[in-house]
């Protein structure tokens, strides 16, 4: 049975001295967690841009001039082109975002055949398309889709200041479904769009008040994107991040914590002690759906000097073999 969270006991956890907090989130992560073990997801876009919602810290969102190219749902053969990419480079599970309000009904078919074509490359598969109909839920069920994403983003308070078009309820309301249709629920969401701890604490409660604990919570840091009005939102500080991911570790402790969006400010040291607060997880691969994420090359070499055991996929487990046999002989 789930903990139940108080917001009291969550602020306390916050308030925790930082090594008192590291602590306790490396004692939970340890219990639950092989240490090091790190899981890969990478990230595409699958239809770009023109979404008619007004989210503050989107490059997607039709209400604000950011530069993007629009672009339509991308072909099946294109899409399963880039999951055998990712595969290649280690990511055993490709999750797959479009810019949508919710899906139209005339995609669905070929969304499912995505999702089918996806698991057929043995990759788990995440799909993040918006709200979704009781409808759309059974269809992704019966595709077989893995995890939907779908981020409470911060508290519901706060959210009224960063989107307009949409309410917290609705949000609820689809990963209340997606859940009760049994497919995984991914939900996490953005610090440092200028919203204070008690946001945070809020946030992380609603996340705990969800009909079951999301098995993943993905933890953006904002990526300030130009023509949004969270361009010039100040950075949140990086203590304060950390605080973020294990308290989160704590409260969902067998849950994949991804230390998600923002990575490229993060130093060596910074993403150190994320993971040993408790993240298990990250996004794999030099691009997120619009923005850069750090290069493979760079994620190696920093997995390495920190010891960390990235699950890769069989067919970058059988390169890296074959690599380190030509080195050997
Ligand atoms: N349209 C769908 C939706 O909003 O549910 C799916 C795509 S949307 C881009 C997925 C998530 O990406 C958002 O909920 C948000 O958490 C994250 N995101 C978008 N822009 C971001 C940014 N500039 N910085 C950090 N995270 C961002
Ligand atoms: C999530 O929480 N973060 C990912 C994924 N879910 C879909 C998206 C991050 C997007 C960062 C900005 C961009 O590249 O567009
Ligand atoms: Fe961006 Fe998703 Fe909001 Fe659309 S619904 S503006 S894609 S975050």
């Amino acid at each position: 049975m789930k903990q139940k969270w108080t917001v009291e006991q969550i602020s306390q956890l916050f308030a925790l001295p930082f090594n008192e907090l590291l602590f306790q989130a490396h004692t939970v992560y340890r219990q639950h967690h092989e240490v090091g073990k790190l899981q890969l997801s990478s990230l595409l876009n699958i239809k770009t841009g023109a979404c008619p919602e007004d989210c503050a810290y989107c490059p997607q969102s039709g209400h604000y001039s950011t530069g993007i190219e629009k672009e339509k749902l991308m072909s099946v053969e294109d899409i399963v082109a880039k999951a055998k990419l990712a595969r290649e480079k280690g990511a055993t599970r490709f999750c797959m975002g479009a810019a949508w309000r919710n899906p139209p009904a005339k995609h669905m078919p070929k969304i499912v055949e995505i999702i089918k074509a996806i698991k057929a490359l043995g990759m788990e598969t995440c799909m993040t398309l918006g709200m979704l109909s009781d409808e759309q839920v059974d269809t992704l069920q019966d595709a077989g889709l893995d995890y939907y994403n779908h981020n409470l983003d911060t508290s519901p308070e706060f959210y009224k200041k960063i989107i307009s078009t949409r309410t917290y309820d609705e949000r609820i309301d689809t990963l209340t479904k997606v859940d009760a249709a049994g497919i995984k629920m991914c939900c996490g969401g953005i610090m440092g769009m200028g919203e204070s701890r008690d946001d945070r604490v809020q946030f992380l409660y609603q996340l705990a008040s969800l009909p079951q604990l999301p098995q993943s919570v993905p933890i953006n840091r904002l990526v300030p994107i130009k023509g949004t009005p969270l361009e010039a939102a100040p950075q949140i500080d990086n203590i304060e991040f950390i605080r973020t991911i294990a308290v989160a570790r704590i409260m969902f402790p067998t849950s994949y914590v991804r230390l998600s969006a923002g990575r490229e400010t993060m130093s060596d040291e910074m993403h150190a002690l994320c993971f040993f607060a408790g993240a298990n997880s990250i996004f794999w691969g030099d691009k997120l759906l619009m923005t850069k994420n750090p290069e493979n090359e760079h994620d190696w070499q920093l997995l390495n000097k920190l010891d960390m055991n990235p699950v890769l996929s069989s067919q970058a487990k059988q390169q890296q073999a074959e690599h380190n046999s030509t080195v050997g002989s």
